[in-house]
């Protein structure tokens, strides 16, 4: 932790982008105040795989080893098509774990506590203004050296700026839930430790990503076609998943049980800029992408700490030094969401190998390495 710079920071949303940005501001001698607009900070359930990049942020702000016992390595990134298995993957090394979303947002909000981080929910951001004020619902405008929109999708910060953006939707979307391991009722074996990739193309597209956090739970991530309303349909229509994944029906059991899940469809932003003035956005308000690389939280997590790093080493002129940050950092981001939404078009992931050290640019990064000699 660095002495108090007398700088103020006002952070929209408390995902892990925020949660991120916030802590490390924080760290780096801020006072700084987050703002969640639910009543409670809590994510949406389901998994979430994170690499090499996001995991030294991690390190970075503390908050790995109190996450490290509720994850783990699978063994291999296997890909099935119509249960073939078509390649293992283990990335030669790169680090990479899975987990739940539920544990990487605990260690998060602790680490943020940690931190000093003041955290307000109920509190609802409606607009930003780019020489520095936030606006609540409540009425109450708050100002600072930094605003941050880390609000996700449909971010009001971004919006109520009005940033250019293009958005393009997948033809494609995913189920996401959370189910216990099932793994001595799949078969036992090392291979149900695996991330295991399964694609079926006949009679219809129906993917299941098959996703261990833990040694009690499963990450599943079912893939159908908007247009299929069957497929798409909550809860799970266990008729017609088993019937394409019969050898999964243990797990497809307890997915068909949860009555709350959500269907949500792929998309792409790109935003012409990331900041205007004093306001940097991060995260999915400034490049939500499709999953295929699993790099959605993982860019949110690595560009929340690299803003929060640029800021910190040169708050004197503080949109310059945004603008400067965005030059320095976005094309790996643009690179990796162009990847994603590519591999989310052509369903290439099912031809197995996909993981060429090109695609795994994003994975590899290390954000920290830059900024050591501030920490
Ligand atoms: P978000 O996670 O969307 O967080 C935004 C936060 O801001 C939320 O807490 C929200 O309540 C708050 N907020 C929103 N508007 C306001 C406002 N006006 N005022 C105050 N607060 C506000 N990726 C994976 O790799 N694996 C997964 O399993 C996975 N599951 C996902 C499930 C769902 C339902 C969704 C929507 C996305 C999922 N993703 C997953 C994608 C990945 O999680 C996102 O890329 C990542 O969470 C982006 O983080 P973020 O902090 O930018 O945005
Ligand atoms: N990887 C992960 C994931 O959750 C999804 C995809 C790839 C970790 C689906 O949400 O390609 O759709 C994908």
């Amino acid at each position: 932790m660095k002495e108090k710079n007398g700088l103020k920071a006002e952070v929209a949303g408390a995902g892990f982008a925020g949660l991120v940005a916030a802590t490390t501001l924080a760290q780096q001698g801020w006072d700084v105040t987050l703002h969640e607009r639910g009543e409670e900070m809590r994510p949406l359930g389901a998994g979430i795989v994170l690499w090499n990049n996001s995991l030294q942020v991690l390190k970075a702000i503390d908050a790995y080893d109190t996450l490290l016992p509720h994850t783990m390595v699978p063994p291999y990134y296997e890909t099935r098509i119509h249960n073939e298995s078509v390649s293992k993957e283990d990335f030669d090394g790169l680090p990479w774990r899975t987990m739940t979303r539920r544990a990487l947002h605990e260690a998060l909000a602790d680490a943020a506590i940690q931190s000093g981080v003041k955290i307000l929910v109920n509190s609802e951001v409606v607009a930003a203004d780019p020489a520095g004020s936030l606006t609540l619902a409540s009425g109450e405008v708050r100002h600072a050296d930094l605003i941050v929109g880390a609000d996700g999708v449909t971010s009001q910060v971004r919006d109520s700026i009005g940033f250019e953006q293009e958005r393009t939707r997948s033809k494609d979307g995913v189920t996401r839930l959370i189910v216990p391991r099932c793994k001595e009722e799949l078969g036992g074996g090392d291979e149900w430790d695996n991330v295991i990739d399964f694609w079926n193309f006949e009679p219809r597209v129906l993917r299941v990503l098959y996703v261990p956090c833990n040694e009690d739970e499963l990450y599943i991530a079912l893939m159908a076609p908007i247009e299929d309303e069957e497929g798409s349909a909550i809860p799970v229509n266990y008729d017609v998943w088993v019937e394409s994944h019969p050898y999964l029906a243990p797990v497809l059991r307890e997915a068909a049980k949860i009555t709350e899940g959500r269907y949500d469809g792929y998309q792409t932003n790109v935003l012409k800029n990331w900041s205007n003035g004093r306001v940097a956005l991060v995260g999915d308000s400034a490049h939500a992408m499709c999953p295929a690389l699993a790099q959605g939280a993982g860019t949110a997590m690595t560009n929340a700490y690299t803003m929060a790093m640029a800021v910190s080493a040169r708050p004197e002129n503080l949109p310059e030094t945004l603008v400067a940050w965005e030059a320095e950092e976005r094309g790996i981001t643009d690179r990796c969401q162009a990847k994603s939404a590519w591999y989310a078009e052509t369903r290439n992931m099912s031809k197995g190998n996909q993981f060429t050290p090109e695609v795994l640019e994003t994975a590899a990064y290390d954000p920290t390495e830059k900024h050591v000699n501030h920490v």
